[in-house]
């Protein structure tokens, strides 16, 4: 069972995405548990305030230290398990499908999404994080990062998908090498306004199909994405 912990100032942004589909159901499995934590539940004063104007001047505010600080220590004694803390930020190391199956392989994660302009450089030292990034553009936060991340590790998670090979034969799965996007898909009808299956498909030859698939997975990836056939 791997447990996710998400700090976020935005409890019902998150919960809301992990009620539904692959992630309610890894749940509903007992593969994963989530716990959010609101760490404006940790803030001092009337208004509660998580950030505040930057020392040396410039636009935007920063996230305190104090509240961040306070509830990662009210959250890790809640299990056994040290977690492998994300820090969800711009600057981090690109996620990807290698990331997913890294992350994936944990017992539990702690993942803090950041709002404003940064984080205080104190959080960013008083823990040693795994700083992920998901992209380069820029979200107004972390949550939607931290859901990639969780969606994206929680289907690897073993009898979280139906058919435990359906993973590994998608675009950048094991299946294909870890390098490919993904072969044409095909169901009914055999002819649809003109557009028909592939005979191929419809030969029930194994062989066959397994290496036109593969034939059309390096087709699109030198189309699309040649520079996954270029590294390595
Ligand atoms: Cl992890 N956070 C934010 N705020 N923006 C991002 C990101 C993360 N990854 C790409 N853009």
């Amino acid at each position: 069972m791997l447990r996710f912990d998400i700090l976020t100032l935005f409890p019902a942004m998150v919960q809301a995405v992990l009620e539904q589909s692959i992630p309610r159901i890894a749940a509903e499995q007992g593969a994963v548990e989530y716990h959010l934590h609101n760490f404006r539940d940790f803030a001092e004063g009337v208004h509660q305030a998580v950030d505040d104007r930057p020392y040396g001047g410039g636009a935007g505010m920063v996230l305190k230290p104090e509240p961040v600080f306070k509830c990662i220590r009210h959250v890790l004694p809640q299990a056994e398990q040290q977690p492998h803390m994300v820090l969800l930020t711009p600057q981090g190391r690109p996620f990807t499908q290698r990331v997913a199956e890294e992350l994936a392989a944990k017992p539990r994660i702690l993942m803090l999404c950041g709002r404003y302009e940064g984080f205080d450089e104190r959080i960013r030292l008083g823990w040693q994080w795994d700083e992920i990034s998901i992209g380069d553009y820029v979200l107004s936060g972390g949550e939607l990062a931290a859901l990639v991340i969780t969606d994206a590790v929680v289907r690897l998670l073993p009898g979280v998908l139906g058919d435990e090979a359906s993973a590994d034969e998608e675009s950048f799965g094991k299946g294909l090498g870890g390098k490919l996007i993904e072969y044409p898909h095909y169901t009914r009808p055999v002819e649809f306004e003109g557009m028909r299956v592939p005979e191929v498909l419809q030969s029930g030859h194994h062989g066959e199909i397994a290496k036109w698939r593969l034939e059309q997975a390096r087709k699109r990836t030198k189309e699309r994405r040649p520079d996954l056939l270029d590294d390595e």
